[in-house]
């Protein structure tokens, strides 16, 4: 399994670590793409840095909550737009957004005085709301404000409320991910333990790792809820403050995406021997399976076989449809972190595409081992790509499709590639059967919609030279 130079980073000697092509008949063993390192000088990474994979990956899709950043107010946002993590309570915590807009001036004489400030302005804005996480910045962290200071001074003076404090500045990692282990370990520090949940089943789970894109979420909650399950928390789409306190009295810890929050289900089952089960809520063999261990887990396969039977006879046909149309299409499949292992293999299998690249933004090497041993050979894996690189890619792999963020998606459409929104999706939810399905027909609208067809029609004295437009030839 070679490393694979791309033309465009030749002059980033270091950047060849980070790609590989497997090779027919090869294992991982040989060559894995160098992963979770500092962004080498001069690469235009498009990762996101470590106060954003704590916020605006694990902690803003908690719903009951006012998350303020202590920084400038630029640092806030992904929100509106860029964010689809939605909640059941009308998504209070997407329509507001909280900074305390540190100047030049808070630099030099400090933010602390204008952080309580804002604090006891946003909850008297908002009365309804007890509950607040602050997150450091960068600009906070390096002049040293002793947020944890402020927040209890706050809960003395106001009983009735309560306060997390999350000190994962960009600069904490060499990605978000750094961000995700920090959030995931103040939470279990601060908070778990520290509220006794109404137990209401015999089986109760903490469903973590789930950020309830689109409502992916409350989908996987319901077959739980039809299994006679308790979820006591999610960890932490559409979850709620209160909820999240109380894992610690959970059965199992049910674990959708590991490299962002195995960190509490492994502090869970140390600190306080719950188990953990790694489950895949994404395809019709691996959902199945998935709802099979954990009946196993508590002796209720057969609630778990009830559902799998009436959901795959109601939806398998919609999904065969899609595979007759979606065979064989080339697909470049880059998310950020652990869809590339999530989907790689399932969508081969369940809708017949072929997956002829994956990236990861921040996973690290056990990501890119589980992607790679899950793509067919030929595929070209890539480490923290570049713009650059993902166009040479693209001008080398020719995919029909690729699944992307909506960043490097415009940059695919200029040279017209459709995307598809494999972060915040186009129409999900995509877990659960129904999502499968979901996905299936969004894939195929991408490929097949006539907008497409029209993009690439020459209709101006500027056009796009055919040799750069190699969409045409399709
Ligand atoms: Fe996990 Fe995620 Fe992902 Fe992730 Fe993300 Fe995301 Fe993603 Mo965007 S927690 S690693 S940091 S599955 S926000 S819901 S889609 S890059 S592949």
């Amino acid at each position: 399994m070679p490393y694979h130079e791309f033309e465009c980073s030749k002059c980033i000697p270091e950047r060849k670590q980070h790609a590989v092509l497997k090779g027919e008949g090869e294992d991982i063993t040989s060559a894995l793409p160098q992963g979770y390192l500092n962004t080498i000088p001069g690469t235009i990474s498009e990762r996101g840095c470590a106060y954003c994979g704590a916020k605006h990956v694990i902690g803003t899709p908690m719903k009951d909550v006012i998350h303020i950043s202590h920084g400038p107010v630029g640092c806030t946002y992904d929100t509106w737009q860029t964010k689809r993590y939605i909640s059941d309570n009308d998504n209070f915590q997407l329509k507001y957004t909280f900074a305390t807009d540190m100047k030049e001036k808070h630099i030099v004489f400090g933010a602390e005085k204008v952080l309580k400030k804002n604090i006891i302005e946003a909850f008297d804005a908002h009365p309804a709301i007890k509950r607040m996480t602050i997150y450091q910045t960068c600009a906070s962290a390096l002049i040293g404000d002793d947020i944890a200071a402020i927040a209890q001074e706050v809960m003395d003076e106001r009983p009735d409320v309560d306060i997390f404090v999350c000190n994962s500045p960009g600069f904490a990692g060499p990605s978000q991910s750094g961000g995700h282990h920090k959030i995931n370990i103040a939470w279990i520090n601060q908070k778990v333990g520290t509220v006794e949940p109404t137990i209401t089943s015999d089986y109760v789970i903490n469903y973590v790792g789930e950020y309830n894109i689109q409502g992916d979420q409350e989908v996987m909650a319901d077959y739980f809820k039809r299994m006679g399950i308790q979820v006591l928390s999610t960890f932490t789409g559409n979850g709620s403050y209160d909820d999240l306190r109380a894992m610690h009295k959970a059965h199992l810890n049910v674990l959708e995406c590991a490299r962002s929050a195995e960190y509490i289900c492994n502090e869970l089952r140390v600190r306080y021997g719950i188990p953990r089960l790694d489950i895949d809520g994404f395809g019709f063999g691996p959902l199945s399976d998935s709802l099979r261990k954990i009946g196993l887990f508590f002796g209720i396969e057969d609630r778990a076989q009830a559902i799998i039977d009436e959901e795959v006879a109601r939806w398998k046909p919609e999904l065969e449809w899609y595979k007759a149309r979606l065979h064989g299409k080339k697909v470049c499949l880059w998310p950020g972190g652990s869809k590339l292992w999530h989907w790689a293999h399932v969508i081969h299998e369940e809708m017949g595409v072929e997956v002829v690249s994956v990236y990861t933004k921040f996973g690290h090497q056990g990501d890119m081992e589980k992607g790679i041993a899950r793509c067919e050979a030929g595929a070209l894996a890539i480490d923290d790509p570049n713009e650059l690189e993902s166009l040479e890619a693209m001008y080398t792999l020719k995919p029909d499709v690729i699944f992307t963020g909506k960043r490097p998606g415009e940059v695919a459409k200029k040279i017209r590639v459709p995307y598809l929104n494999a972060h915040a999706y186009h129409n999900g939810p995509y877990k659960g059967f129904e999502g499968w399905v979901r996905f299936a027909r969004d894939i195929y609208n991408a490929i097949y919609s006539p907008i497409h067809q029209l993009s690439m029609l020459d209709i101006s004295e500027h056009a796009i030279p055919a040799d750069r437009g190699f969409a045409t030839a399709r």
